[in-house]
């Protein structure tokens, strides 16, 4: 018994700072609460976590915005974000959040132990001050330009565009979000996190037990150690959040991304406290206790770093626990083409789209599009014809023609008599399907998984026609189809659990089906079946565009207040002279060949030739906007006396140039044909 792997799954702790959409939904919950139906029906033994997360700025600037209290906003987002789970029928075994007791204790105890185990030390840095709020402005409060990839604009904690992880005083160009003046950098004191020190432990872990992982998590992470972990501030200046638990530390808490995974352990506590076993969690993150459980951690990919370097570091350093099993990393969904916005109201909360639409023809719908090995596109029209042509047309139509055709003959199944070969081949789908479709989702392959779903009832309704039981000849072609039904019931569950359980309702089926239940025929002749009623409602034309107008207007919903920070401006520039202009050299250069950059799915690594004789690399966010080919031959401007700088691990010496209105991106070329290395001027 103590051997058999057992399952600890999470789904990234949301902030607690907003409602939760179509993307969140499709990144790290839906595709995991397939994952851990379809476990717990294999029988394994599984635990699913979450919780909110409820420090660190995003709270903190929500709160300052509304000019309300951090607990107020994290109460009311708790209470909203669990209800949409509830309501998308998400199994978490627990969902708790950061600002209990339980994750207070647990965190100043991961913190005094890595400390004691040598791997914290305390440094008094430099760190933005706004003079006028009389207060240091960690992470979020400050913006400016990427040190890294020069994007302006961008948060003190992470640039959106090339991903890396900052911190506030790294950032060029630095306004605080409070009064839009430059902070001063004054002398505070803080704890630095010795990252440095598992390098070579992680690096080790990485290449040796992680080839399951998904491209995106082990190219991220392995990237980021090439480059060299540096150590790193996990204590901030701000009055919310967990306390450091040291006498000398007073006005300092511990940093958000160093407190929140452990959220996921101590959520195990209190789901173990629930069970009226305190102790139980230790079987699963424990090292002594759990050495056989699997820690699988669903996230975005904008958290790969956390979870993948600095998460496992962190439990190095407490030095007890087990390291994580997967990172099951997903891409990100966009709306309709466009990237979601909270800000400009382009985006589908889940709360909205559940109260127009079925549960399950949401599950569906997302999953059919589940941003799996790229970043992925919802798009009302396509969303309809999944449901009604997929989940409506083929296994909806499958099940429905069964039951009420058995529920016109009286509603028993009828014994069967020698099997003929449709039968049998039937009989076979059914045999092999459970075993295919678990293994793609166990992959992760939920569309694929859903897909191979839609083909056995695709072959249901194939063997109905031929058969034509309405001719007389039923008694075969019904034992089958209402078996074929029910074994389906059971496939669906993972994905459709409310549909899946209406259709074993309808056979009055016992409760507590297996996965391996759905091989064999589960139903035998003489058995009556129940009332049958629809599983699923179509979507007319109307109801997206009721939908599309109601809630993606631009304008907000007005049900619930959406506190995302504020569209940013685009500001005008200083201006500058002809002197500092001219110290940009541009030249007209040919592009030679295109290659992904592994590291970053938006990235291309293109050779150009600027003239110089030798051909230079380039780096640069084409991709999505222009095809390999469309770029081969190319003549661009590129800015050639840039500073080399490294992107997502790859150097670029130099910059192309590119227009950007937010929606396209359009090289800049120039308009005649002109020799390479021409300058302009
Ligand atoms: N709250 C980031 C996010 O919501 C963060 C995840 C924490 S997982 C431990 O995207
Ligand atoms: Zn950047």
């Amino acid at each position: 018994m103590e051997n058999k792997t057992r399952y600890l799954v999470t789904s990234a702790l949301p902030y607690a700072n907003g409602p939760l959409h179509i993307g969140h939904a499709a990144g790290a919950y839906l595709p995991a609460d397939v994952y851990v139906r379809y476990l717990k029906m294999r029988g394994e033994e599984v635990v699913f976590i979450c919780g909110t997360d409820e420090h660190g700025t995003p709270i903190s600037v929500a709160a300052e915005q509304e000019g309300v209290s951090p607990r107020e906003i994290v109460d009311r987002y708790h209470k909203i974000q669990e209800d949409a789970f509830n309501t998308l029928q998400i199994s978490f075994d627990n969902f708790s959040g950061t600002a209990r007791k339980v994750h207070f204790e647990l965190s100043q105890q991961f913190f005094t132990s890595a400390l004691k185990n040598g791997f914290i030390h305390e440094e008094t840095v430099k760190r933005p001050y706004s003079v006028g709020a009389k207060r240091f402005l960690p992470d979020r409060y400050v913006r400016g330009t990427c040190p890294h990839c020069k994007s302006p604009d961008q948060r003190g904690d992470q640039c959106e565009k090339c991903g890396k992880q900052l911190e506030p005083h790294e950032l060029l160009d630095s306004y605080s979000i409070l009064d839009k003046q430059k902070p001063e950098m004054r002398d505070t004191k803080h704890w630095f996190f010795e990252l440095s020190k598992f390098t070579t432990p992680l690096k080790k872990w990485i290449t040796e037990e992680c080839n399951h992982w998904p491209e995106n998590a082990k190219h991220f992470a392995l990237g980021w150690i090439n480059e060299g972990l540096t150590d790193r501030a996990i204590t901030r200046d701000m009055s919310w959040g967990i306390p450091v638990p040291l006498s000398h530390a007073e006005g300092k808490v511990i940093y958000v991304w160093f407190e929140a995974p452990i959220g996921y352990v101590s959520s195990t506590k209190e789901w173990a406290e629930k069970q009226g076993k305190p102790d139980l969690w230790k079987h699963y993150w424990k090292k002594k206790e759990g050495a056989s459980t699997r820690i699988v951690h669903f996230i975005g990919k904008d958290n790969i770093a956390f979870h993948t370097i600095i998460w496992p570091a962190t439990l190095l350093a407490e030095g007890t626990y087990n390291l994580p099993w997967l990172i099951a990393s997903n891409e990100y969904l966009n709306l309709e083409g466009q990237k979601m916005s909270t800000s400009r109201n382009w985006v589908v909360w889940l709360h909205d789209i559940l109260a127009e639409f079925d549960v399950d023809a949401v599950r569906y719908g997302l999953i059919a599009i589940n941003p799996e090995t790229s970043d992925c596109d919802f798009n009302f029209t396509e969303f309809k014809e999944h449901v009604n042509k997929e989940l409506i047309g083929t296994l909806g139509n499958f099940i429905h023609r069964t039951l009420t055709f058995i529920e016109k003959k009286g509603g028993t199944i009828p014994k069967h008599a020698t099997l003929d070969e449709d039968d049998k081949i039937i009989l076979t789908l059914m045999e092999k399907a459970p075993d295919e479709i678990g293994q793609l989702i166990f992959d992760r392959k939920l569309k694929a998984a859903q897909q191979k779903l839609l083909a056995v009832a695709a072959a249901g309704n194939v063997y109905f026609q031929k058969k034509e039981p309405w001719k007389g000849k039923e008694s075969n072609a019904l034992y089958i189809c209402a078996n074929l039904t029910a074994s389906l019931s059971v496939l669906m569950e993972p994905f459709l659990p409310e549909s899946g359980a209406k259709v074993r309702s309808m056979l009055k089926m016992k409760d507590g089906v297996r996965w391996e239940d759905a091989k064999k025929p589960l139903i035998t002749g003489g058995h009556k079946i129940g009332k049958i009623e629809a599983l699923y409602t179509q979507i007319e034309d109307e109801d997206v565009e009721e939908f599309k107008k109601k809630y993606l207007s631009g304008k907000k919903t007005g049900e619930t207040k959406v506190t995302a920070t504020e569209p940013k401006k685009e500001e005008t520039k200083a201006a500058i002279t002809y002197e500092e202009f001219a110290k940009v050299e541009m030249k007209v250069g040919v592009v030679k060949t295109v290659k992904d950059n592994p590291n970053a799915d938006k990235l291309y690594a293109l050779t150009v030739d600027v003239g110089e004789g030798a051909d230079r690399t380039l780096v640069a966010g084409l991709k999505g906007h222009y095809t390999k080919e469309q770029l081969i031959g190319r003549k661009i401007v590129v800015v050639a006396n840039l500073a080399p700088a490294k992107l997502r691990g790859l150097e670029s010496k130099g910059m192309l140039l590119a227009a950007d209105d937010g929606q396209k991106v359009v090289l800049v070329s120039p308009a005649e044909d002109i020799s390479v290395g021409a300058k302009i001027r």
